[in-house]
């Protein structure tokens, strides 16, 4: 039969990357990572995959991302892409999980065929595979495997070499919406999101505004790619440079970048600290982005996600009110969200809040159920989905408006929709997005600061024997398992004034995840210590116990 015709090249090709068998795989919160030195095997496969992926789509784009995002130098991984530059859809993570998984060579073909059979895949599409890689050693050796995979279908693969995860995105989405989002090309991607940037500049207010940014490049592709960006941006921000030191990978994400920034609540390493001056951390695909600075007596703040998105809600809420258009806005969150961010975005702000599980995935989905759904987690990662009717209703009425203040209003929505990537989220889109709105309002970093205060909170994690142990319900609020464990968090947090925690297993690390929110920061990490304690006593911790 015509699947079964292919098996014995598809051996011959599997053979080269054998599965050792040392670990159990999962397509986590975003894919798969792990200690690079194990992953052939796996890059193969997922080279395979989407492959498949893009046969059964018809030959529609597909796009795999060779990268392990925040996580250490020596990890790396995968994230695949589905046509319009969203994440691959669920019912493939099942498929990506048991290849990943498969014991030998006979395992991957027939799980192959399995999936062309489920889904009905006709075999006459040539698949078309996108990839990119970040800055990480391992990745060339693992695009080679990943080529490897991709060949056996005889793809049509374009390599774009080392790119941040939302450029891939991007790139997939153009290919597949024949240009009407721009072009698959570096070139394409600046110019969109940074003309719109210039063009909403020449219209903004700027007052305590200032456009001079200390830029955390993680030491990563972000880094090699704001210094592209720069070109594009002709002056209209002054970006220092720091943490740009792409050659010595080891220092990938180490003590500096948004995932070090956000989880210890300090300044990055590597740059001189000066009060007052805004410092932008990205992490190591450049998918997450968060502000911080420090007061003259050196006290540190952050501007994490909760903060970029009631930035960015109550500014689109107001241009759509000046613009007359009645549209419904909304923002998702998720668990660790500060308390007072979803208060003021309630209350203040007046715009509805839905909570979901972390993952970009589920934001994103969430986030299509309002006519503007703006999705941030915490740690920086985030976007704005314009629905296609709005975008055609907005440019629709710009054309027409005679109304001044309506049309000016319409324009500036017009630019915010031009800079925002959709796909994914962005830290170069977001933080144009961030700039532009600040520049409107004539803000400086602490007056952004200053629109409402966060809940004191603390971040910690513990390693246990085994993190699948874990389930959770309710959005991540509540844990199911281990038994017994959310009753002892339950009774920890009666303790505490405004006190609020929860665990969870993380999807990208080896690790148990805390949240612990209360009055004072002192209670905040008195609470987190409590549970994480608890987590350690209950689910057998590794190391040292947490204090
Ligand atoms: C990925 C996901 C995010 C998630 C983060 C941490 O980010 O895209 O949605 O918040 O992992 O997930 P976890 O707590 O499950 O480890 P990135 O930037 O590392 O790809």
């Amino acid at each position: 039969d015509e699947w079964i015709e292919n098996i014995v090249e598809l051996e011959s090709n599997i053979e080269s990357y054998p599965n050792p068998g040392i670990k159990v795989f999962q397509y986590g919160t975003s894919g798969i990572r792990y200690n690079s030195e194990h992953l052939d095997h796996v890059l193969h496969r997922m080279g395979l995959l989407v492959a498949l992926r893009s046969i059964h789509l018809k030959s529609a784009a597909v796009g795999l991302m060779i990268t392990a995002s925040h996580n250490p130098q020596d990890d790396n991984g995968i994230k695949l892409i589905d046509p319009l530059g969203e994440m691959l859809d669920s019912s493939w993570e099942v498929y990506a999980t048991k290849l990943a998984n498969a014991p030998n060579n006979q395992d991957v073909c027939a799980m192959l065929i399995n999936i062309a059979y489920e889904n009905n895949i006709d075999k006459k599409y040539i698949p078309r595979v996108y990839i990119g890689r970040d800055t990480r050693n391992s990745g060339k050796r693992l695009l080679d495997a990943v080529l490897c995979g991709v060949n056996a279908f005889n793809s049509n693969v374009e390599d774009f070499g080392i790119i941040t995860t939302p450029m891939l995105h991007f790139f997939v989405r153009c290919y597949n919406t024949n240009g009407l989002y721009g072009q698959p090309s570096e070139h394409s991607y600046y110019t969109k999101l940074t003309n719109s940037f210039k063009t909403l500049r020449k219209m903004a207010n700027l007052k305590n505004y200032s456009p001079v940014i200390e830029f955390d490049g993680a030491n990563g592709v972000g880094a090699l790619k704001m210094k592209d960006a720069i070109i594009h941006l002709e002056e209209t921000l002054v970006i220092n440079m720091h943490n740009d030191d792409i050659m010595n990978t080891e220092k990938l994400n180490y003590k500096c970048g948004a995932d070090f920034v956000k989880s210890n609540q300090c300044p990055p390493t590597g740059m001189t600290i000066k009060p007052h001056s805004k410092y932008v951390s990205v992490d190591g695909d450049a998918d997450r982005i968060v502000y911080s600075f420090v007061d003259e007596n050196n006290k540190f703040y952050l501007l994490d996600g909760d903060r970029i998105a009631t930035l960015v809600a109550g500014y689109i809420k107001d241009l759509f009110i000046a613009s007359g258009l009645d549209v419904n806005v909304g923002l998702v969150q998720t668990a660790y969200s500060n308390g007072n961010s979803t208060k003021y975005v309630t209350d203040k702000l007046k715009v509805p809040v839905a909570c979901v599980p972390t993952g970009v995935k589920y934001l994103h989905h969430k986030a299509n159920d309002y006519d503007v759904g703006i999705y941030f987690e915490a740690n920086g990662h985030g976007t704005i989905l314009f629905k296609d009717a709005i975008r055609e209703l907005i440019r629709n009425q710009c054309s027409i408006e005679v109304d001044e203040a309506k049309s000016l209003a319409l324009k500036k929505l017009i630019c915010i929709m031009d800079m925002t990537n959709e796909t994914v989220g962005d830290a170069y889109s977001d933080m144009l997005i961030v700039e532009s709105v600040l520049c409107e309002r004539g803000w400086s970093i602490s007056d952004w600061y200053k629109t409402y205060s966060d809940l004191p909170n603390r971040l910690k994690q513990v390693t246990v024997k085994d993190r699948n142990t874990f389930e959770t319900g309710d959005a991540e609020r509540i844990c199911l398992k281990p038994l017994g464990l959310q009753e002892k968090i339950d009774s920890i947090v009666l303790k505490y004034s405004m006190g609020r925690s929860f665990v969870r297993p993380s999807g990208t690390e080896d690790v148990v995840r805390i949240y612990a929110e209360a009055d004072t920061q002192i209670n905040a990490d008195k609470l987190a210590v409590e549970v994480a304690t608890a987590v350690y006593d209950i689910a057998d911790g590794v190391g040292k116990k947490p204090e």
